[in-house]
């Protein structure tokens, strides 16, 4: 890390700090005066590093999409704030987040003089990014509302721009996002205004960020089973939490939401799901002293290492109670669904970098007598990945914009069915695709891209927990079952209709026909395979989640509704190349998207894949026979 020469930004050299950076240069100078001829000669063929721009300006979908979907005046003024910020980020905050990844969190557990102190100790850079994500609104403009239905997209659009250059302060706003989200679903109640003015302030002084405590030891997935924290209840109505979380991301927040057990009169506790409630605590007192909280340990992370994940050991922290008792799992659903969402724009966003960096680097690199540039393969390798990115940013801008409704008390039931079923089925799909395209990426830079002081390993080692935290694939695949046994199908018939009125829409432009009809035969793959399953058996549908989920994320990639006025005017991949400014390349980008397999789920039922059979089959394959 010494040597660590990290990506740069155009005009910018990024490197460890300004004193290294002056002492290396002195260094080079000396080596080249006495370097010999032949050896500098060799020095011209180094190769130049890819180099990012301002990222607003050079996303050319993200500028159309807002130009097609927001109020002139709205545009306007947010065009400005986003050129703006997209060179304050360039300029200022890409190195900061250079720092958090060369300066982990250090853990402190016992002062020189033997007294148990547990610091988090966090680097500058890092605490500099949570006075500039209050100064950027990255958490207030969505509450503010100054745009009403807009403010929620808009805000989505600044964290997807800051999520690659946030040096993983993503993952704290995330959780804060969150936390301010369950507050004010609460109906801010009078002992919660204070942290929720914080969580949702403009004021670096004030601004807090929130953590997400929900997983414990015997169980991340399985929290109704998982969780063994208990609450007893004290005198002045607070509680005292008593138990032991296991990971606690950014455990460096001011405040948390955690999932505990009330213990009754007698002593006892309901278990399971309805047994846990919401509680609401300070982590530190006006002092910094922690709230009877120990840490165990930070954890040591495959990624994500510029952010401090602990072991706690709650040891009668004071809490408040924020749910109805035995309520905690519908209550911190509402966090989920925002942190989700935060998810996907971590997702999109480092798909995005990946890419930007990938196009710059075959713009520069020579082999075999060319640029990457004009080799055929290569730049088709890197197209795939542009269809992958265009359709999960839709997906992305499609969520925000429904929840930008659903704040707004705009939204129809069918916007809302619709935002329950997209929000999993967005997470899983961008999770996994970031995973692909971010190794795919990698690639494109040939050894280099494997190499540390490059800083692309960061990138792909922060992109691979995406699958994982706020629910694996696995998870989030029965989530979406979950809706729709909740909503008695309402959820799919929701999603159906929108589709089908979609293609109606899209079938009026001739370039897109070939999609179109594409579209259409997986709806009524879809249709069919719901049909045949609705009369069989949970585990047919448990065992097809997956593909299922799969095949709703295609499905609707390929199209989808905007606007409030116009009810069915809007575009995913097929209807954003099918308005009136759309280019060549956004109709190239629908078609190609139709060209993968849309309904996987018809075409595995179709081959017995959820069949009884079929689960002890894969059983077999698994374990044996034994
Ligand atoms: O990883 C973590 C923090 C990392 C940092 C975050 C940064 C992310 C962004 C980064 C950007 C770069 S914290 C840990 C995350 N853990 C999880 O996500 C948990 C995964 N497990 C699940 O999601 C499970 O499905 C559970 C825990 C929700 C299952 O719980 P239950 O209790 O077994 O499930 P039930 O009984 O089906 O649901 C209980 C209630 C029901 O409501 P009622 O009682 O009214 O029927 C459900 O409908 O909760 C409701 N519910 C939901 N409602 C459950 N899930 C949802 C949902 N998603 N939306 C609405």
């Amino acid at each position: 890390w010494d040597r660590c020469q990290m990506l740069s930004v155009k005009g910018i050299n990024t490197t460890v700090g300004q004193e290294q950076q002056a002492s290396m240069q002195e260094k080079r100078v000396l080596e080249d005066l006495e370097m010999p001829l032949a050896r500098r000669e060799m020095e011209s063929l180094f190769q130049e590093q890819p180099e990012i721009g301002n990222q607003y300006l050079e996303d050319t979908l993200l500028r159309s999409y807002l130009k097609t979907h927001l109020p002139p005046k709205v545009l306007e003024e947010v065009h400005q704030d986003l050129e703006r910020f997209g060179n304050r980020l360039l300029t200022k905050i890409q190195p900061l987040s250079w720092e958090c990844e060369l300066n982990p969190p250090v853990f402190r557990q016992y002062d020189a003089w033997g007294r148990r102190v547990d610091h988090i100790h966090t680097c500058s850079a890092w605490r500099r990014m949570k006075e500039i994500s209050a100064e950027e609104g990255l958490i207030a403009e969505a509450y503010e509302r100054r745009y009403s239905n807009w403010s929620r997209l808009y805000q989505a659009v600044k964290l997807y721009l800051f999520s690659s250059s946030s040096g993983g302060f993503s993952c704290p706003l995330a959780m804060t996002d969150g936390a301010a989200k369950v507050i004010e679903s609460l109906g801010i109640p009078g002992s919660l205004k204070n942290a929720f003015d914080r969580l949702t302030s403009r004021d670096p002084e004030k601004f807090w960020t929130s953590g997400q405590w929900m997983t414990e030891r015997r169980g991340g997935s399985d929290v109704a089973n998982g969780t063994e924290t208990v609450a007893r209840k004290q005198p002045d109505g607070t509680y005292r939490l008593y138990g032991f979380k296991w990971f606690t991301s950014a455990a460096d927040s001011d405040v948390t939401l955690t999932l505990a057990r009330i213990v009754d009169a007698e002593g006892q506790c309901t278990q399971g799901s309805r047994g846990l409630s919401l509680f609401f605590l300070r982590v530190r007192d006006e002092e910094g002293k922690l709230n009877s909280i120990q840490v165990q340990r930070l954890k040591d992370k495959l990624g994500t290492r510029q952010m401090a994940t602990a072991e706690l050991w709650l040891q009668g922290a004071r809490a408040e109670l924020i749910s109805a008792e035995g309520r905690g799992v519908a209550a911190i659903s509402n966090m989920l669904n925002i942190t989700r969402i935060h998810n996907v724009i971590g997702a999109v966003a480092s798909m995005r970098r990946m890419i930007s960096l990938s196009r710059d680097y075959a713009r520069k690199r020579v082999a075999f007598g060319k640029l990457l540039k004009d080799h055929p393969l290569h730049v088709q390798t890197i197209a795939r990945m542009e269809v992958q990115v265009r359709g999960a940013f839709l997906l992305l801008m499609e969520i925000v914009r429904l929840l930008g409704l659903a704040e707004t008390n705009l939204a129809s039931e069918q916007d809302q069915l619709l935002l329950r079923l997209l929000i999993p089925v967005a997470k899983l799909y961008t999770g996994k695709q970031a995973s692909a395209v971010a190794v795919e990426a990698m690639e494109s830079f040939g050894g280099q891209g494997y190499m540390e002081d490059t800083g692309l390993p960061v990138i792909l080692r922060d992109t691979l927990v995406l699958s994982i935290w706020e629910g694996t694939t696995n998870i989030l695949s029965l989530d979406v079952l979950r809706s729709l046994t909740k909503s008695q199908g309402q959820v799919m018939a929701a999603f159906l209709s929108s589709v089908q009125k979609k293609l109606e829409l899209a079938s009026g432009t001739e370039e897109l026909s070939l999609g179109v009809q594409r579209a259409r035969e997986a709806i009524g793959s879809l249709r069919q395979f719901m049909a045949a399953t609705g009369s069989e058996q949970a585990l047919t549908m448990e065992l097809a989640a997956r593909d299922f989920s799969y095949s709703l994320a295609r499905i609707y990639t390929g199209r989808a509704k905007t606007g409030i006025t116009e009810p069915w005017n809007g575009a995913l991949l097929m209807e954003h190349a099918a308005q009136p400014d759309a280019s060549a390349t956004d109709a190239c980008a629908a078609l190609r998207w139709c060209d993968q397999e849309l309904c996987p789920v018809a075409v595995q039922s179709g081959r017995g894949s959820y069949r009884g059979g079929a689960a002890l089959q894969d059983s077999a394959l698994v374990f044996g026979n034994s």
